[in-house]
């Protein structure tokens, strides 16, 4: 009777411990959406958007079954929003759209483990050059089940390696191309040949690596090593093994485990020299006997002091530095137009002879929605700025506005629904021309209204 008693506590008891272990703890993250300027390596400064003032953002680190609370709170002017792959689960019903000073809260269980990537997600066209601009970081789910090699070696990583790879781009024309200005690992070009990560021969690294794109694929080597174990997503189920490296399109994750074969160098490379590894996307793993090493390097971006005299400022959305949004110089004659683009105007900084007629078109394609959630743009002069005010209509996809400039002189120009879209005119006497009335047109006859 007594037994059978006891027996049974101890039943209820372990279901009880089972449970709780079953049910994981809740882990809870803040995430803070604003516009910020970064130092990027190089002397480059970088002006985009960012969670809690670094690109990457958080890194978040949960356990499988945890139940994961994410706060995305908007310090910035325009709309943003919370996308997360670790969540099997439609999160943008609850923070899909976070109006300027709003906060909202999404919940989910970590039910898959792996390596995941999270991004802005304001909804519709912001979505994507939102993330473009810098907005988002990894969030990792450690599997209940250890991954084989940690089973074959009986021991847990000496060094945890968090790296994010990604793309920075000058403009939405680049971006609409896939013509990254740099590629890099965790915020920096070069960040870890300047600064190696150091390790032993012997070590048990692992490397949690995330291409963010967002537009290219990378093949993640190490130059001296052949990966021993890698597993796709990061799930301990998707395992491969003795591959010299990882090929991963824009989200596609690993989880690598590797044993640190020699001393020496191992450069740490996407395999696309061109396209990406000469851009930054090049790092230094540093093996030495008995050196002193860290035991976990993480994925947010540098928190570097930005230039005060940058070699060049890279602005996506905005006016960049000279050598890099550099003027255009039409001619009389010239079919003068200006692209709007993944939410910039090409050519940012346009000049014209007295006289012209400057067409803009709306090359973004996602003309459905309304404020940053649509690429739909407009061009108008910054209030008190220029001779001439010009203020076209809402353009859809393919639709253009035409306006003729006759006062010489400088005209700042922005997109009044996506205000942070900025360019120039120069209207230039070229001493031929004669002056003409003012006049702008636009194809869409149905915008009037
Ligand atoms: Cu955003």
């Amino acid at each position: 009777m007594f037994s059978r008693t006891f027996t049974t506590i101890v039943a209820i008891a372990l279901l009880a411990l089972g449970s709780a272990l079953a049910e994981g703890e809740v882990k809870r993250f803040e995430l803070v959406a604003r516009a910020d300027v970064l130092n990027i390596g190089q002397g480059v400064n970088f002006k985009g958007f960012t969670f809690n003032g670094t690109s990457p953002g958080p890194q978040m680190v949960v356990q499988q079954g945890d139940t994961v609370e994410i706060t995305v709170r908007n310090e910035d002017t325009v709309a943003h929003g919370l996308s997360i792959h670790a969540a099997n689960a439609q999160t943008s019903n609850y923070v899909g759209n976070v109006m300027p000073g709003e906060t909202k809260v999404v919940t989910f269980t970590a039910d898959y483990p792996g390596v995941f990537m999270y991004h802005c997600a304001p909804g519709g066209h912001g979505i994507m050059v939102h993330t473009m601009g810098g907005q988002f970081g990894m969030i990792v789910v450690e599997p209940n089940e250890p991954y084989q090699m940690e089973v074959e070696l009986e021991r847990e990583p000496d060094l945890k390696v968090y790296l994010v790879q990604h793309e920075v781009y000058a403009d939405g024309r680049d971006f609409f191309d896939g013509k990254a200005l740099y590629v890099m690992f965790n915020g920096e070009t070069f960040r870890y040949v300047k600064d190696p990560i150091m390790a032993r021969p012997g070590d048990y690294v692992r490397f949690y690596y995330l291409n963010v794109g967002p537009n290219l694929t990378s093949t993640f080597h190490a130059v001296g090593g052949i990966w021993d174990y890698i597993y796709y997503g990061g799930n301990p189920e998707n395992i491969m093994r003795g591959t010299q490296s990882v090929v991963s399109g824009p989200t596609d994750s690993w989880v690598i485990d590797w044993v640190v074969p020699d001393e020496g160098p191992f450069t740490l490379v996407s395999h696309a020299f061109g396209t990406q590894a000469i851009k930054g996307a090049v790092g230094i793993l540093q093996s030495e006997e008995g050196i002193d090493r860290p035991n976990e390097i993480r994925s947010e971006g540098p928190t570097n002091e930005i230039e005060a005299d940058p070699k060049r400022f890279v602005d996506p959305f905005g006016l960049g530095s000279i050598d890099l949004d550099s003027p255009v110089r039409f001619r009389s004659g010239d079919h003068m137009q200006i692209q709007m683009v993944g939410n910039s105007y090409w050519p940012k900084r346009a000049e014209v002879p007295a006289g012209s007629t400057v067409t803009w078109i709306n090359e973004d394609v996602f003309d459905f929605l309304d404020g940053e959630l649509t690429g739909k743009h407009n061009a108008v002069t910054v209030a008190a700025e220029g001779p001439e005010p010009f203020f076209s209509p809402l353009l859809n996809h393919a639709e253009t506005f035409s306006h003729t400039f006759d006062e010489p002189g400088t005209y700042e120009y922005i997109c009044s629904i996506h205000p942070y879209m900025r360019a120039m005119i120069t209207v230039y006497d070229d001493g031929t021309t004669t002056t003409r009335s003012t006049s702008s047109e636009t194809t869409a006859e149905h915008h009037g209204h």
